[in-house]
């Protein structure tokens, strides 16, 4: 932006009008865009490209602001190249998503020392000074995979069902707050419920991919027993969905007759059409579309205004098993929504 300001102090000038009125009235009154440079994770997910549509189709109004995107094909240092970028680049505000949350002291310090505001979204960055970002908007990580721990809890007991649970579970991109959130709340339900076992743990990297690589794995080491696969996100869902059925395992609820449970997390358009057959038991969903919020926030500060430091989205629950209809979290009463087709065709992703 300063050079921008330099060149048109020059223009001015060297056209030699006289009087500043001269000079307005040549130069249109261009307002100036607000530039963004937005550091994504990548492109790992459904879920991950619902986000950058909601974040880039936010800030495409091409009179107003000039976003800059970067995607980090998950990898943190180039996260930070990203943003060194914008830095070079003069930019007015970073919107940062970190792949994890660690690693983020000195490229933010780099931020602040420029005076670039960061905003922060989606997943968070545990820095020993959080005054090096402005503010954070997301998901309460740990209280959707309480969520989904406590729905399981009721499902088992509405069906009279004591034996024990024995549980895989296929995790997030390590160090991530999706992760993280989400993981402390199953090792949490697995400690408090006695028939629940936790039988393995690999992370699926949120993708497709490694979700079936894992699956197969787990399979071959505990086929016969296990019971619930909790898959961190809808992608990692998908490949464990194909690994137990070319296993020629079926998923469903009946685990005391060998049927394989799966829940997960995101509630993408693929991930409810998996939960709508009842090949996802239940999906807790997490919101990607916080674009528009994005905008208000640096609309927010464009006009000097001090911004809460966090921001939490709302986000629902979804299963066609009629046995839970809510859970209560922490003193607070959730819904769990009976999916249909109607509620699937109503959604934005
Ligand atoms: C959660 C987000 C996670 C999603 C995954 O907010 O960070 O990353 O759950 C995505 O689908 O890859
Ligand atoms: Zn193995």
């Amino acid at each position: 932006m300063k050079r921008f300001l330099i060149l048109v102090v020059t223009a001015v000038l060297l056209c030699g009008c006289s009087d500043s009125k001269e000079a307005g009235k040549d130069k249109a009154p261009e307002k100036e865009l607000i530039t963004v440079g937005f550091s994504q994770v990548g492109s790992e997910s459904d879920w991950r490209m619902a986000s950058t549509t909601s974040v880039r189709s936010a800030f495409e109004d091409g009179d107003k602001y000039n976003l800059i995107y970067d995607d980090a094909q998950q990898k943190q240092e180039n996260q930070i190249k990203a943003i060194r970028k914008f830095i070079d680049q003069d930019v007015d505000y970073i919107l940062l998503d970190p792949i994890t949350e660690s690693g983020w002291d000195s490229a933010l310090q780099e931020a602040r020392d420029s005076g670039i505001p960061v905003i922060v979204c989606d997943r968070r960055v545990a820095v020993a000074d959080n005054d090096l970002y402005t503010a954070w908007i997301g998901s309460d990580f740990e209280l959707e995979g309480k969520r989904a721990c406590e729905w399981l809890k009721r499902f088992f007991e509405a069906q009279g069902y004591t034996e024990a649970v024995n549980i895989v579970h296929i995790q997030g991109t390590l160090g991530a707050s999706a992760q993280i959130g989400r993981s402390a709340a199953l090792e949490a339900a697995v400690r408090e419920n006695p028939t629940w076992r936790l039988l393995d743990q690999q992370t699926g990297e949120f993708t497709q991919a490694r979700g079936r690589e894992v699956m197969e794995d787990m399979l071959k080491h505990f086929g016969d027993r296990l019971n619930l696969v909790f898959c961190e996100n809808d992608n990692e869902a998908y490949g464990a969905i194909e690994a137990i059925r070319a296993a020629g395992r079926k998923t469903g609820t009946d685990i005391g007759n060998g049927e394989i449970m799966i829940v997960s997390f995101d509630s993408t358009r693929k991930g409810l059409e998996y939960t709508l057959d009842g090949t996802i038991a239940l999906n807790t969903e997490c919101s990607p579309l916080y674009g528009p919020r994005l905008t208000e926030l640096v609309d927010a500060l464009e006009r000097g205004e001090k911004l809460s430091k966090e921001t939490f989205v709302e986000e629902g629950q979804f299963s066609i098993y009629p046995e839970v209809s809510s859970t209560f979290i922490d003193g607070k009463n959730y819904e769990v929504m009976h999916l249909t087709q109607e509620v699937i065709d109503e959604r934005a992703y």
